[in-house]
């Protein structure tokens, strides 16, 4: 297979080539500092180096509210193209290797030739994502009285056979999970029956299990409202780990940061799901109010290392099959979208690195003598740390830019694209 990568590889090298000296600088010094706490960089980086998350294929383009969306020139209008953006995103990053598709919105008549595609970008695929929360032109029954818990068994077939066929066409794109999302809820008290709406949906749930191949994983993402507004099927990681128990071991949880209550320590969710074997994966943002589905880390920086941080215990206590999978889920309103994401993908990867260098000895030691400062120290000696040498340092030894976004807006890509691309339009929500 040949690379037809998206940007200049000349363009990005001669870049870092003027920065190096500065990075070089500050990546020696940290690694003197480090060194002083016991640790070596160079184990860090390559650490780190081994980290990569999944973007997904709608926040190439700009995001909306359902109040409306701010097009921006240049933006993707489907799948190719934003495959395209993806992949500027990566050969910037390093470290956003696969895409998350959704369907129907990214449906082509050939699917070898998008994995093809992507291949040649230097992508692979992630889950796919399944969609019953809104209807298409043409479908036959309307997923207006929910979808895979609908009183109407009409509907809940049509919500199975939408999800098999995600796992269908995902098995040709080379994924191996499946994310469901379930808008199903009520408006009103009254509207609907808790226990029987459950019910409905684990057994409509049971029907995709079923056809999930050996080496697939069922991903279910919880979200507390929206769009029902009284109550949601799956609203929380109780309902969410009670339907992954029910349906079998293939089945594990998805926590998206920003489908939570204000104020919810998302962390703890994060050790409880790995404590019971159900932490499926991540769909990263962050919020103020709600679901704003803002760029990871812009708000709370601290809550997204307070979650790494779960995540590395989990990974030096593993329960069996313990591989969670990362993306970044966001709504990218008023910037350009590869922007948003390369911050987000350097918040994230920030954030691992951090939680890489908390001192475990001591903070283990400090947990069982209950000396309560100690133990907060060590988090926040990790935390203050500026790791971003680290990160800069792996991202062009991997061939990625060592200022991301600076290179971004050197390329011209975008202006470029507004010339080569049709203007997407206005309408509501994520396109
Ligand atoms: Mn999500």
């Amino acid at each position: 297979m040949t690379l037809n990568l998206p940007l200049s590889s000349e363009h990005i090298s001669s870049m870092n080539e003027k920065n190096m000296a500065g990075l070089q600088d500050d990546y020696d010094s940290l690694g003197r500092h480090l060194q002083r706490r016991g640790l070596d960089i160079d184990e860090i980086k390559a650490k780190i180096s081994q980290f990569s998350l999944a973007v997904p294929s709608w926040g190439a383009g700009r995001g909306g509210t359902r109040f409306a969306r701010f097009p921006m020139p240049g933006e993707p209008n489907n799948i190719h193209e934003k495959l395209e953006d993806c992949a500027v995103i990566h050969q910037l990053s390093s470290v956003t290797p696969r895409v998350s598709p959704h369907f129907p919105w990214d449906k082509v008549s050939d699917f070898k030739a998008l994995k093809e595609e992507a291949e040649a970008f230097n992508l692979g695929f992630d889950a796919v994502n399944s969609n019953t929360f809104q209807d298409q032109k043409g479908q036959e029954q309307s997923y207006s009285t929910g979808s895979l818990a609908s009183t109407l068994a009409a509907t809940r077939a049509q919500a199975i056979e939408h999800n098999i066929e995600c796992i269908e066409i995902g098995q040709q794109l080379g994924s191996t999970e499946i994310t469901v999302w379930v808008g199903d809820g009520s408006n009103f008290p009254g509207q609907q029956d808790f226990g029987r709406a459950f019910d409905r949906y684990l057994d409509a749930a049971g029907e995709i299990y079923k056809k999930l191949p050996d080496n697939w994983q069922m991903l279910l993402e919880h979200k507390m409202f929206e769009p029902a507004f009284y109550s949601t099927v799956i609203s929380d990681w109780g309902s969410s780990i009670l339907a992954a128990q029910t349906l079998g071991e293939k089945c594990k949880c998805l926590v998206d940061l920003g489908h939570h209550a204000p104020n919810v320590n998302i962390e703890q969710i994060v050790a409880r799901l790995h404590s019971f074997g159900k932490l499926g994966g991540f769909h990263f943002n962050d919020s103020k109010y709600g679901d704003d589905d803002l760029d990871s880390g812009s708000i709370d920086p601290h809550q997204l290392f307070l979650v790494f941080n779960e995540l590395v215990e989990a990974e030096l206590n593993p329960r069996e099959g313990f591989s969670p999978t990362y993306m970044i889920d966001q709504s990218h309103n008023v910037t350009d979208p590869i922007e948003s994401m390369l911050s987000s993908a350097e918040a994230i990867v920030s954030s691992y690195a951090k939680a890489i260098i908390v001192d475990r000895q001591l903070l283990h030691a400090a947990q069982d003598e209950n000396d309560v400062m100690a133990a907060f120290q060590s988090l926040r000696q990790a935390y203050r740390t500026d790791v971003s040498p680290i990160l800069a340092m792996a991202r062009s030894e991997a061939g990625g830019a060592i200022d991301a976004i600076k290179a971004y807006r050197m390329s011209g890509w975008r202006k470029q694209k507004t010339h080569e691309r049709k203007a997407v339009g206005l309408g509501a929500g994520i396109v």
